[in-house]
């Protein structure tokens, strides 16, 4: 394990412009410096006071640095997963946080993580945009020292002594999870039997949630003969592009039964293609809704009627990825693989009460 050292300088730095998440870049700390404390005088306290004594003096703990390559801020779940990451690694609990937003491209991120091998962070965590093309600049960090934890979606690297753990949702699950929930809906419907159309409004593409979702929702398609999967295309895991796909769904298919959309707000964008084209959808429509993460929104949805249901996927992370930092901190082995479990909700539920208890 690296070992910290907050320079004098540095700590001057950092209370003179502590920030409420602490994730300020360096640079605009800098000028904070030269004014509280000239280089002559910062060189000559450094070699009086020894840093550990400059730091207990002025009441300062030693921060654990973390990176977080995020993804983006595609959705309501990447929101409450940004969100969750910010209240947890604060300075009060022994962090600084280095927040980067990708903008859902993978140069992005790998720029990112160059950054915060430069700035020789503790910790780096990833939320992969995409599964592949990781192992050059994670070989960069494993050079540099720096551990790094995946969190959310999934990498495929050929050699796992890349990153010491990763935690999220097991997507293949949720996709199986999906596909027998419709099963049973259509069954108790007295549609067993019957020709069921459906299309599928993927994430983005080659992200493991895409991937395991589209093949969970598959293996349980492939059992059921009567099921025929008519398309499949990309929402990119936004509203926006959810609507649109599913504008151009409708125009080439005229009998769609059942729209299963990636995540939840691609179905919102879908509710809106659906009533706009003069269709209804819901429990009491023609086209069967659901969606993937399971957030607030998609509750009031399914209680206005629009959506049938919401698989879930947890995107609280900060505290299980604090949780394995602290283990290492100490030394300790951390399990490589960790799922978190998850349930699903729909219409038959009393979705106003279990509202009222969403953390997202
Ligand atoms: O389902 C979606 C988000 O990777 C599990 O990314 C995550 C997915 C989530 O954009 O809403």
């Amino acid at each position: 394990m690296k070992k910290r050292v907050l320079s004098v300088a540095l700590t001057v730095a950092m209370a003179a412009s502590m920030t409420a998440c602490g994730s300020k870049p360096a640079e605009t700390q800098a000028p904070a410096t030269e004014a509280a404390a000239p280089a002559e005088t910062e060189a000559a306290a450094e070699t009086e006071a020894p840093a550990e004594e400059a730091k207990a003096e002025e009441g300062e703990k030693e921060l654990i640095t973390v990176g977080y390559a995020q993804v983006g801020a595609e959705s309501d779940w990447r929101t409450a997963n940004t969100e969750s990451f910010k209240s947890t690694f604060t300075e009060e609990n022994g962090y600084k946080l280095i927040f980067d937003d990708a903008q859902q491209k993978q140069e992005n991120q790998i720029k990112a993580i160059r950054s915060f091998i430069q700035q020789d962070v503790d910790y780096i965590v990833v939320a992969p945009v995409v599964e592949t093309g990781w192992e050059t600049v994670l070989e960069e960090a494993k050079d540099a020292g720096i551990p790094v934890i995946l969190s959310d979606r999934m990498m495929q690297v050929s050699d796992d002594s890349l990153y010491e753990a990763w935690v999220g949702g097991n997507f293949v699950k949720e996709g199986e999870t999906c596909g027998n929930w419709l099963a049973d809906y259509l069954e108790a419907q007295g549609r067993g039997d019957e020709e069921i159309n459906i299309v599928t409004i993927q994430g983005t593409i080659g992200a493991s949630a895409q991937v395991g979702r589209t093949e969970g929702v598959g293996n349980i398609v492939a059992q059921h003969p009567n099921w025929k999967m008519l398309d499949m295309q990309s929402g990119e895991f936004t509203q926006a592009k959810g609507q649109e796909v599913m504008e151009s769904f409708l125009k080439s298919y005229d009998d769609i039964d059942v729209v299963i959309c990636e995540n939840d707000n691609e179905a919102f964008g879908a509710v809106d293609a659906i009533k706009a084209a003069g269709k209804t959808c819901g429990p009491d429509g023609d086209i069967i809704v659901v969606g993937f993460d399971s957030v607030k929104a998609a509750f009031e949805s399914m209680i206005a009627g629009d959506m049938n249901a919401t698989f879930e996927c947890n995107p609280l992370h900060g505290p299980r990825v604090a949780e394995i930092i602290q283990k290492l901190e100490k030394g300790e082995t951390v399990e490589k693989i960790q799922y978190v479990d998850e349930a699903y909700f729909d219409t038959s539920m009393d979705l106003e009460e279990i509202l009222k208890t969403r953390a997202y």
